[in-house]
């Protein structure tokens, strides 16, 4: 049986879909919350990008949000059926990350209106 470790921050943001999709499957996994300032700066050099999320899945660490949730939604049987199905789903992604980086930057300019974004 596999073994999974998805690494993020502590927060939902670009991981939460991909939590909600192993307890949708009821799929074990080390669920990683790094703290931002203490554990990030040690752990990003060992990424392969620097960036979070990151799953590992038996040790082989792959990044990015969207390749990570594709992964996961076929291995546990939610990709869709054929391949429109599969475009509409990737649609749907598309717009919800499009919808959580506008979120993101009004936070970040409400948090700290004097730092540039
Ligand atoms: N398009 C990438 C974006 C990755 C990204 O920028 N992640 C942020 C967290 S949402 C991050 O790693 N921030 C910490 C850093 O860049 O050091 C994805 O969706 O995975």
């Amino acid at each position: 049986m596999s073994t999974y470790k998805l690494l993020y921050l502590n927060a939902r943001a670009g991981a939460e879909v991909s939590r909600f999709v192993f307890a949708l499957a009821d799929v074990k996994y080390e669920d990683v919350r790094l703290d931002e300032k203490e554990e990030w700066p040690k752990v990003k050099p060992t990424t392969p990008t620097g960036t979070l999320p990151v799953l590992e899945v038996d040790g082989v660490q792959v990044p990015g949000s969207g390749p990570i949730l594709r992964f996961l939604a076929e291995r546990f049987g939610f990709a869709g059926s054929n391949d429109l199905e599969n475009l509409q789903i990737a649609c749907l992604y598309d717009v919800y990350a499009d919808l959580l980086q506008k979120l993101v930057l009004c936070l970040r300019r409400r948090m700290n209106p004097e730092k540039p974004c």
